[in-house]
């Protein structure tokens, strides 16, 4: 399958080192920003890439095209719903956000169009509304979030997320893969910008008791949706994040300290809305939820 064009949808940091990166390697882009345009972006390699991409009418036929979608959580539903009229079978609609959305399995099978997820741990920020940086590789893991998919297209999606992210694989199983991000965002995310400091703070041991406690939630409600692990492992994997990033700050600090909505409800409110379903009290996961959304 060749694409026709990559669109990729937004001008983030994040989506703006991709269209770089697919521009590095001669793909097709198409840039649909919903704001300001990215102009320039510079790569881990210190690279500089000029972003002046093309604004192509959709097609009218059904050749295949690529979509990719790096927005926040609570922008995704609204950005399909203004472009997907313009899909057919042959496009491929790739999901990279935080956290998950709370749509029914039926629901994404009946999208008349082929819907993956990636999720990503790499590293990029705007330090102008017109420039981006990426400042970390990461790991990229794919996956299709529809019951039937055609094997021979993901493996295609993934020799160009390959291009595009750096590095990626295939994950069998994308929402326990986009589950165990999850829970390292909700370890992180919401005790960081409750608090206004760096992710490396939660190594305290001061901030142990707390983690352990949202470990243990995460941890039972993890085994609600067949993804089993204990809370040290929970607890262990957000560890490492911490120790990696410990320099930075997480994305929802920067969301309240800029004044912008965060994605607690795809993230606490997520993993909320399977511990209603099973009948389970989250009193940690709930305090910190309602403390963030008190911030904005
Ligand atoms: O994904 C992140 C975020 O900030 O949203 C982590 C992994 C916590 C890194 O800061």
């Amino acid at each position: 399958m060749q694409y026709k064009h990559v669109h990729i949808v937004g001008s983030g940091a994040l989506g703006s080192v991709l269209a770089a990166q697919a521009v590095n390697k001669g793909y097709p882009v198409v840039n649909r920003p919903r704001n300001t345009p990215v102009r320039q972006v510079t790569l881990l390699d210190k690279r500089q890439v000029e972003l002046t991409l093309p604004q192509h009418h959709w097609p009218e036929d059904n050749s295949p095209q690529l979509v990719v979608l790096p927005l926040k959580s609570y922008q995704i539903e609204a950005a399909l719903t203004q472009y997907e009229a313009h899909f057919c079978t042959n496009t491929q609609v790739l999901l990279v956000h935080n956290g998950m959305l709370d749509w029914s399995q039926s629901a994404l099978d009946q999208k008349p169009y082929q819907l993956y997820a990636a999720s990503t741990s790499i590293a990029a920020f705007k330090p102008s509304p017109t420039t981006a940086v990426q400042t970390g590789e990461g790991e990229t893991f794919i996956g299709t979030l529809q019951s039937q998919a055609e094997p021979a297209s993901l493996e295609y999606l993934n020799t160009v997320c390959n291009d595009l992210f750096g590095d990626s694989s295939i994950s069998i199983d994308i929402r326990r893969t986009q589950w165990q991000k999850l829970t390292i965002n909700s370890l992180i995310n919401p005790l960081t910008a409750i608090h206004g400091f760096r992710n490396g703070e939660l190594l305290n041991p001061r901030w142990q008791p707390q983690l352990q406690l949202v470990a243990n939630e995460l941890s039972i409600l993890a085994c609600k949706q067949g993804f089993d692990e204990s809370p040290a492992s929970i607890l262990g994997r957000a560890q490492q994040v911490m120790q990696r990033t410990a320099e930075n700050f997480s994305s929802m600090q920067q969301d309240v300290a800029l004044g912008r909505p965060t994605e607690i409800d795809a993230i606490n409110g997520y993993a909320l809305s399977i511990a209603k379903h099973a009948g389970i009290e989250c009193p940690q996961l709930t305090e910190h939820y309602h403390a963030v959304k008190a911030l904005g």
